[in-house]
């Protein structure tokens, strides 16, 4: 065991060199950055996914049903202040009870929660039952980056956060030090992609915020999420679970590129296409041609 912790950290060097050789992949078009936080951002990301709008249509939802409670409550609370201190109500009531009000406060917070589970429970069964997978890829969260392996053609690679020196050479701006990564998980615009999410050593999670998904990676077990990118950009995500001392520096990147360029993409990481689904078989000729 303490050979292996020894060992792990060269392990984890000689897989960042030969990561290298997948990441700064400059036959990839240029894509518009679209899933990233802005400074001073209050709000959700502007979603790219069906299930995204589901979770932005949630929060506005809650907000509305939250705010008139708080001020209800805030309300109630400043009037028995006022009109209840030891001054100005000397002789309190002695009652204990009053049914209709219990049932009343029984009654009512029981509808709202009914009234928020119809939205809720549908938005919930969308995001958990795994749709059929056009694409698949297993994700491995591990301290600190991301494994990913495109499990239909034995692809695979590591994820590790930028240096801001290394930044431009990978095509990326200045303000996406702490999101940029050296390789990128590219994905097709338009498809099903199912991921697969486990963890090597601590639970890590795994996050798109514009796509609405966030799924816990735990050892031993393999979790599931989906998506399906609506546009064609960089996407970025963090790891979302307390993982130890590096924890914010193992962010995640996606690119969601066409068809062509994806399977084109695909050929370049050497991958094998035997058994590919129909959709990919057109765009399979062409990068083979090239
Ligand atoms: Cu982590």
């Amino acid at each position: 065991m303490r050979l292996f912790k020894a060992l792990s950290p060269l392990a984890a060097a000689i897989t960042a060199l030969t990561a290298v050789s997948a990441a700064a992949d400059e036959f990839l078009p240029d894509l518009p950055v679209l899933g990233a936080p802005v400074p001073d951002g209050t709000s959700l990301q502007t979603p790219f996914t069906a299930l995204a709008r589901e979770v932005v249509f949630l929060d506005n939802l809650l907000l509305w049903i939250i705010v008139p409670i708080t001020l209800f409550v805030t309300a109630l609370l400043v009037w028995v202040i006022i009109f209840y201190n030891r001054k100005s109500n000397p002789e309190p009531a002695r009652f204990t009870h009053n049914t209709p009000i219990e049932v009343a406060w029984t009654v009512i917070p029981a509808l709202i929660l009914l009234f928020i589970a119809l939205f809720t429970f549908p938005a919930l069964r969308h995001q958990q039952i795994m749709p059929e997978a056009d694409v698949t890829i297993k994700v491995t969260g591990l301290q600190w980056y991301w494994d990913y392996e495109y499990v239909d053609h034995g692809v695979q690679f590591s994820q590790f956060m930028l240096e801001r020196d290394q930044l431009a050479d990978y095509g990326y701006t200045d303000d996406l030090y702490l999101l940029a990564t050296d390789t990128a998980m590219v994905v097709p615009v338009g498809h099903n992609i199912v991921l697969q999410v486990t963890a090597g050593d601590v639970i890590h999670s795994w996050t798109i915020p514009a796509f609405g998904v966030k799924q816990d990676g735990i050892p031993g077990r393999l979790a599931e999420l989906w998506f399906n990118a609506e546009e064609e950009g960089i996407f970025f995500g963090q790891c979302s679970e307390l993982c130890g001392i590096n924890h914010a520096y193992m962010p995640i990147t996606v690119k969601v590129v066409s068809e062509a360029d994806y399977i084109a993409w695909l050929e370049r990481q050497g991958a094998d296409f035997a058994g590919a689904p129909a959709w990919m078989e057109q765009f399979i000729e062409v990068a083979q041609a090239n």
